[in-house]
C-alpha cells in the first residue's frame, strides 16, 4: 500500500497574528504570509497549518469565530485568502485550516438568535441549563466546573432564564453536537473550505464535542480538588459517549469525499482514544495532538494545573513517548510536536536557551523528528527562539494568562511574584511574540507597533541571521526534513526505546526490514557516556545526521557525549 502523503509530510504552523504584518497595523495578516513563502519553501515543509483567520471578535485571538465563511478584516479578505492558497499550491505546499467547532463566538449570528428565546430555531445550537437548586435551597450553577480561562463554565442569559455552557471564555459558548441540524451546519462549512481548495483541518479540542449527559439531562459534577472553589471539568468532557459516533459521521459526510490531512486536538487523550480515532478503518481522523508529554512538567493533580511548575524527569518523557509510539505502531498514526501557539518555547522548556541554545534546539528537533509520526514545526521553532520574561502582567495579552493572574491574586490570594514565575515559564504569549525576520526595526515584523512585545533577543535571533549561518537551527531543521524525504525508515520504521532509566541520555532505534538506525540524544549540559546494550551488534556504523560533526569516540558500547549532543546513526 502506498504511504499516504500526510504520513511523510512535515507541517509548519503559522499563528497569523504574529507571523508578518503587511500594512503596518501591528497585526500579522494573509498578505504578510504570502510574502514569506520563500522561508517555508527553503525549510522544505509540505503543509501549513494556519491558526484561525475567520471573522472573530478576537477574544481568544480567533479561536472565537463569529463567521465561519469569512476572513477577519484585520487578516484580510477572501480574495487575499485565495491568493495565498494559490501561491502555496504553486510551491507544492498544502494548507490545513483550523476548525473550531466545539464552540463559536457569542457574536456569531447563531448565538445572537439562540439567546433571544427558548423557541428560537437556533436555541438548540447551544447548551442551556436551568439553575440547580443547591443544598441551601437556593438556585445556583448547574455544575461545579471551572472554565479553561477561569471562572465558571456557566454564564447567565437573562432573556431565556438559563445558563449557557462555555468550557473556555464566556465569549466562546459551546455548540450542541447532540443537535443534528448543528452537525449539518458544521459539515457544510467544512465543505465550503474544502471546495475552495484547502487540504484539511486541524480540529480544535475536537474530543470535547460530546458532553457527558446523564439520563435526566443533567451533567455530573467534577471531583473536588480545591475545597471552596470551582473544579477542573476537562476530564469529564474529553471523551464523551458520542464522540466517535460524531466523528465517524463527519468522516462519512465530508472527509471521505476529499483527500485531506486531519488532526484532532485532544486534551487528556489516552493511547486507546488515539488508536480508536486514528484507526484507518473504523476511526475518523488521521492523527491526534495528545498532551501527555506536555503535562510532564506540571505537578500532577495540582489544582493550579499547568501553572504548578515541576522539573521534567526525562524518564517520564521516555515512558510517555514510548507508550504512544508502541501502541499506535502499525494500527493508528500520531502527530509529533513540542511546540505550538499554546505552549512555551521548547528550547527554554526542555533545552538551554543560553549558552547551548543552538545545539540544544537542534537536539530537540532531532529527538522529535526521528520518532514515528507526522512532525509539526511551530513558527520560530526553526530559529531556536526562546521564551520571554516580560516584567509585568500588563505586558501579557493572552486571555488565559490574564484571567488566571486576576483570579489567583484577587480570589485566592496567591503570591504575585510566584505567579509571574509561572507565567514566564508557561504563558501562551511565549509562543506568540512576533516572528523575528531581521535585526531591523521591530524585527521586520511590522512598520507599526506590534500587538504584542517582541522577544528582545531579535537582534541575534532572526530569520535573516539563521539563513545566512550554515550552522543555524534553521539549516539543521532543513536537513532533518530532507532526511525524512530520502529515507523510508524515518516514516515507517518501528521504534524501540533503549536505556529507559537513564536520567540524561534519550536513545531509541528505528527498524525497517534489515535497516536499523540508532538515535542518541543528550538531554543535559553534562557529558554522560552512551552505552549501547550488548545485544545490539554495532561493529560498523556511520553518522546520518548530528549536531556536532565528529563523534567523540568510535565504540558505541561506550560513546562519550558532549552537552546537548544529538546523533543519528546507521548500524551497518
Ligand atoms: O486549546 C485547547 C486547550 O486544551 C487549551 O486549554 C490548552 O490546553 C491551553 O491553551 C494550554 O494552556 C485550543 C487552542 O489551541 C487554544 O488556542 C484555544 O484557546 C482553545 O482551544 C479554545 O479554542
Ligand atoms: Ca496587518
Amino acid at each position: 500500500m502506498k504511504t499516504p502523503w500526510w504520513k511523510s509530510s512535515v507541517v509548519y504552523q503559522i499563528y497569523p497574528r504574529s507571523f508578518c504584518d503587511s500594512n503596518g497595523d501591528g497585526i500579522g495578516d494573509l498578505k504578510g504570509i504570502t510574502s514569506k513563502l520563500d522561508h517555508l519553501q527553503a525549510l522544505g515543509v509540505d503543509v501549513v497549518w494556519l491558526s484561525p483567520v475567520y471573522r472573530s471578535p478576537q477574544d481568544d485571538n480567533g479561536y472565537d469565530i463569529s463567521d465561519y465563511r469569512d476572513i477577519a478584516p484585520e487578516f484580510g479578505t477572501l480574495a487575499d485568502f485565495d491568493e495565498m492558497l494559490a501561491a502555496m499550491h504553486a510551491r507544492g505546499i498544502k494548507l490545513v485550516m483550523d476548525l473550531v467547532v466545539n464552540h463559536s463566538s457569542d457574536e456569531h449570528a447563531w448565538f445572537q438568535q439562540a439567546r433571544t428565546s427558548r423557541d428560537n430555531p437556533y436555541h438548540d445550537h447551544y447548551i442551556w441549563r436551568e439553575p440547580r437548586i443547591g443544598a441551601d435551597g437556593r438556585p445556583g450553577q448547574p455544575t461545579n466546573w471551572e472554565a479553561a480561562f477561569s471562572g465558571s463554565v456557566w454564564e447567565w442569559n437573562e432573556p431565556t432564564g438559563e445558563y449557557y455552557l462555555h468550557m473556555f471564555s464566556r465569549k466562546q459558548p459551546d455548540l450542541n453536537w447532540e443537535n443534528p441540524a448543528l452537525r449539518q451546519e458544521v459539515y457544510a462549512l467544512m465543505r465550503f473550505w474544502l471546495d475552495r481548495g484547502v487540504d484539511g483541518f486541524r480540529m480544535d479540542v475536537i474530543n470535547m464535542i460530546s458532553k457527558p449527559w446523564r439520563e435526566d439531562g443533567s451533567l455530573p459534577d467534577a471531583p473536588v480538588v480545591r475545597e471552596g472553589f470551582l473544579q477542573p471539568g476537562f476530564a469529564l468532557t474529553c471523551n464523551g459517549p458520542r464522540l466517535l459516533e460524531f466523528l465517524r459521521e463527519m468522516r462519512h459526510e465530508v472527509l471521505d469525499h476529499y483527500d485531506t490531512l486531519t488532526v484532532g486536538e485532544a486534551p487528556m487523550a489516552t493511547t486507546r482514544q488515539g488508536r480508536e480515532i486514528s484507526d484507518p478503518v473504523d476511526g475518523a481522523l488521521n492523527m491526534l495532538f495528545q498532551f501527555e508529554h506536555m503535562d510532564l512538567d506540571s505537578q500532577p493533580g495540582d489544582p493550579r494545573g499547568k501553572w504548578a511548575l515541576k522539573t521534567l524527569d526525562l524518564r517520564d518523557l521516555k515512558r510517555t513517548m514510548a507508550r504512544w509510539q508502541d501502541e499506535l505502531h502499525g494500527c493508528g498514526w500520531n502527530s509529533l510536536y513540542l511546540s505550538n501557539h499554546d505552549q512555551p518555547r521548547p528550547v527554554s522548556r526542555f533545552g538551554d536557551d543560553g549558552e547551548h541554545r543552538v545545539r540544544s534546539a537542534q537536539m530537540l528537533g532531532t529527538w522529535l523528528h526521528l520518532h514515528q509520526g507526522t512532525p509539526y514545526v511551530y513558527q520560530g521553532e526553526e530559529l531556536g527562539l526562546g521564551n520571554v520574561r516580560f516584567p509585568g502582567i500588563e505586558d501579557y495579552q493572552d486571555i488565559e494568562t490574564r484571567n488566571m493572574y486576576r483570579v489567583a491574586t484577587t480570589e485566592r490570594g496567591e503570591d504575585p511574584a510566584e505567579l509571574m514565575r509561572a507565567i514566564h515559564a508557561k504563558s501562551r504569549d511565549n509562543a506568540r511574540t512576533p516572528m523575528p525576520w531581521t535585526d531591523g526595526p521591530n524585527a521586520g515584523f511590522t512598520t507599526g507597533t506590534p500587538w504584542l512585545k517582541l522577544n528582545p533577543t531579535f537582534p541575534e535571533i532572526n530569520a535573516a541571521q539563521a539563513l545566512a549561518d550554515e550552522g543555524s537551527v534553521f539549516h539543521y531543521y532543513r536537513r532533518l526534513i530532507a532526511l525524512r524525504k530520502a529515507h523510508p525508515i524515518v516514516v515507517d520504521g518501528r521504534h524501540d526505546l533503549l536505556l529507559a532509566e537513564h536520567p540524561q541520555v534519550y536513545a531509541y532505534t528505528r527498524t525497517l526490514g534489515a535497516e536499523r538506525w540508532l538515535v542518541v540524544c543528550n538531554f543535559s549540559a553534562d557529558s554522560p557516556v552512551f552505552e549501547l546494550p550488548a545485544d545490539i551488534p554495532a561493529s560498523r556504523w556511520e553518522t546520518v545526521i548530528a549536531n556536532i560533526a565528529e563523534p567523540a569516540g568510535t565504540d558505541l558500547h561506550a560513546l562519550p557525549l558532549r552537552p546537548w549532543e544529538a546523533r543519528v546513526i546507521r548500524l551497518l
